[in-house]
């Protein structure tokens, strides 16, 4: 495309950068990370610059941007409508990509959720239109591609109501996912608020060959640092290995830090970026990274000597980097593909691949589409047939219409792949996977980002593997899940051994990019005429109630709703699949409040004791019992609660359904603070093995809620049904201002009463 988008915001803060980033200087008074650097860029208050506590000291910030998707952005939009704004404060966009399920392929499917979701795109689309936000129509693209395609920029601050948003690192940004209402704060005007992050570095050194690609990076991090190991931190990335890869391959590597519950990732501005910056239609910006090169990368003595600036630092040798295989069931079980065999027998994982599907937006640049395309490339010419289904889900019209033009599409065709719309699909479990009711176990590899159970097809017994593009191409040619294309031969249809070369492909198209008709449509220039309805009787969308406020009492009498056991993360809270259709209604998906969590005391799923009657049933439907007899509950977890996704029907849910707080031993970044935001509590204990004296029918009364205040732990007395009693600590981490959200009975009530006074 030609435009650029908000160029003039885009000077503006490059005019002000360097600026502030003397100002921060003379106060921190020590060689700068590029994290502090764009934090520092990007303070609401200037003037209050002071060299901020890590992971300790709240601070306020003014993104430059704020992205939606479809599923995320009704909520986000019904809040905003309540905030009484003409128009949003900063550039926006909304992007359609959930709701497109995966079946048939590209066309067929799109026109499908076209009828299927019409009301719910022409409320998105006629919001958008109303209140100066760009909307990218269904069929356009994911949301991460189409935003690093068209506006992230180096040294730019970015939110986005998902938590993948993250993938603009990959060009040098810093940004952030989070829950609807911190869009909405920032569409209003106001400050966003985060506790300024600890600091990890990755030096990368050597470079990447043969099999390895940007995705075995941070398939390799998050094994090394776990699903919680980023918690609070950004990971900042450098070294000469940083600067070889691709820009797409640095998103590759930014998006998946989510995986590791990082705040965000980022790399330095580098010849990488400013070539996809030059082959995307942005040489203008191009231009201007360039005037200021200095400011959009960390210094080099910090560079140089990272142990004194970082929290943490790794090292990680490209040259090195074997290709990994991360699953199944959690993105952090890192297995090197040379150790699979071993594995999968330890383990009894199934080895057959059933499915290798790659895209989605983490990998779907097109240089993964090369790549992967060589391999289809050499099956052919290597008279080999895929053993498994294999489909691919473009990132963008743009990435797809250009693969098309260059023949990789054709090529893909000739191995007997699906190309499904641009758009998550299969990731998101829109994917209508023939069989899958069966619930058979199996496996299957794809180069998304998460592989949580039940996410891709709603089996809870498929095997979901996470790989780089080339590796899943490379295991469907063959079938088979230990198969290691280093190593091993395949048996072609002539019954000859053959062997698969390396996986080549350009990094940008050598003809450039291309596309028709990109799938945008601007807003209008005055939407103050534009009427956005919601039909009362709607089962899509529902305008919002407020929440009531806190009565002002220790909380008594409550009942635990569930104890939930291991992983508990926005999937099992809120599931996606089929429940993306209500995303705009609160009450309707309420029905589907924490159905994936295992209950502690019978081990089983969506089935806990309802105290009123004695009997088991339904999560959401014990809760509106409760509610309905004004009994408060308390939800208790273990630890990273809530993490995944950004969704903060997680937290509203609850909410909504009456649950009064949530206590668990950890909580992911997003997913705590939705939940303050919502006006409910977010408590952990401050022991863990407190965990273990909960009970199942024990009541429980907060004993100085009365006294709630900044840094100052709250006591819970569980009294147990034997008549014996445990007082317990519990920690939490609501600032002064947060807990005016929770008085208020939520941070969207507090606006609502700026409006009317
Ligand atoms: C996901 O990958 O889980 C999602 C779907 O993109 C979510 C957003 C959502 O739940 O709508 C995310 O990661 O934030
Ligand atoms: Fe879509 Fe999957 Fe990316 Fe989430 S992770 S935005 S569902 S493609």
């Amino acid at each position: 495309m030609s435009k650029v988008f908000d160029l003039d915001m885009i000077q503006a803060v490059y005019n002000r950068i360097p600026g502030r980033i003397a100002a921060a200087r003379e106060v921190v008074n020590r060689p700068l990370t590029l994290s502090e650097k764009i934090l520092y860029s990007h303070l609401w208050e200037p003037e209050k610059v002071s060299a901020f506590g890590r992971g300790k000291s709240y601070v306020d910030f003014a993104p430059d941007r704020v992205a939606m998707q479809d599923a995320t952005a009704q909520m986000a939009l019904l809040q905003f409508m309540q905030a009484g704004r003409p128009q949003v404060a900063v550039p926006s966009t909304v992007h359609c990509d959930h709701l497109i399920q995966a079946k048939v392929g590209s066309d067929t499917d799109l026109q499908e959720a076209l009828n299927k979701n019409n009301e719910v795109f022409n409320f998105l689309s006629s919001i958008s239109n109303k209140y100066g936000i760009g909307f990218w129509k269904p069929g356009a693209g994911i949301i991460h591609q189409v935003v690093l395609e068209n506006y992230a920029f180096p040294g730019g601050m970015m939110i986005g109501t998902d938590s993948h948003t993250v993938n603009a690192g990959g060009l040098g940004m810093i940004a952030i996912g989070v829950g609807g209402a911190d869009a909405m704060d920032v569409m209003a005007g106001m400050a966003w608020e985060l506790k300024w992050p600890k600091l990890i570095g990755i030096k990368l050194t050597g470079k990447l060959n043969g099999w390895a690609s940007a995705k075995d990076v941070i398939l390799k991090v998050a094994g090394i640092l776990t699903v919680k190991g980023g918690t609070g931190a950004i990971v900042e990335y450098f070294g000469e290995g940083a600067e070889s890869l691709s820009c797409t391959g640095k998103g590759t590597i930014c998006n998946m830090g989510a995986e590791i519950g990082a705040t965000t990732s980022t790399f330095g501005y580098d010849d990488s970026m400013e070539r996809y910056l030059r082959a995307t239609g942005r040489a203008v910006v191009a231009d201007l990274a360039n005037g200021i090169r200095e400011h959009l990368t960390g210094d080099p003595e910090v560079y140089a000597n990272p142990e004194a600036y970082f929290d943490q630092v790794i090292e990680i040798n490209l040259s090195e980097l074997e290709p990994h295989l991360n699953g199944p069931f959690t993105p952090d079980l890192a297995t090197p593909i040379s150790k699979m065999k071993e594995e999968a027998a330890k383990n009894n994982w199934p080895t057959k691949v059933e499915v290798g599907l790659i895209g989605s937006c983490t990998n779907s640049s097109y240089e993964d589409i090369a790549r992967s395309a060589s391999l289809a490339q050499q099956a052919v010419a290597k008279g080999l047939k895929p053993k498994a289904e294999f489909s691919i889900t473009p990132g963008s019209e743009q990435v797809r219409f250009t693969i098309e033009r260059d023949g990789f599409i054709a090529t893909f065709d000739k191995i007997g792949a699906k190309v499904f719309a641009n758009a998550c699909g299969p990731c998101i479990g829109m994917w209508a996977r023939v069989g899958a009711e069966k619930k058979e176990r199996n496996t299957i590899v794809h180069s998304f980002n998460r592989n949580f159970q039940s996410r891709n097809d709603g089996n809870p017994n498929t095997l979901a593997f996470v790989a780089s593009p080339e590796l899943t191409t490379a295991l469907a040619i063959a079938g088979d899940l230990t198969f290691n294309p280093i190593t091993d031969t395949l048996v072609n249809e002539k019954g000859e051994h053959v062997k698969l070369d390396a996986p080549s492909g350009d990094e940008l198209p050598t003809k450039g990019f291309d596309v028709d008709e990109p799938g945008y449509q601007a807003p209008a220039a005055d939407g103050s005429g534009i009427q956005v309805a919601v039909a009362p009787d709607s089962e899509r969308l529902q305008l919002l109630a407020p929440f009531p406020e806190w009565d002002g009492r220790n909380i008594e009498g409550a009942r635990v709703l569930i104890k939930a056991k291991g992983k508990c993360t926005t999937d099992h809270i809120s599931m996606a699949g089929p429940w993306l259709r209500y995303r705009g209604h609160l009450d309707n998906i309420a029905n589907n409040t924490l159905i994936g969590a295992t209950n502690f005391f019978n081990g089983e799923i969506n089935k806990v004791k309802n105290q009123l009657t004695g009997e088991y049933d339904e999560v959401p439907k014990v809760q509106r019992a409760y509610k309905a007899a004004a009994v408060p509950t308390i939800v208790v977890g273990d630890s990273n609660y809530g993490e995944g996704s950004s969704r903060e029907h997680a937290a509203m849910q609850p909410r909504f359904l009456g649950v009064r707080a949530i206590l668990v031993k950890s909580f992911a970044r997003i997913h705590e603070t939705n939940l303050k935001k919502q006006g409910m509590l977010a408590l952990t204990f401050a022991n863990e093995s407190d965990y273990d004296k909960i009970q199942e029918n024990d009541l429980i009364h907060f004993t100085d809620l009365t006294s709630f205040a900044p840094e100052k732990q709250l006591h819970l007395e569980l009294a147990h049904e034997d008549g014996s009693k445990d007082v317990i600590a519990v920690n939490h981490s609501y600032n002064a201002q947060q807990i005016e959200w929770f008085k208020a009975g939520g941070a969207l009530n507090l606006i609502r009463r700026s409006l009317t006074n």
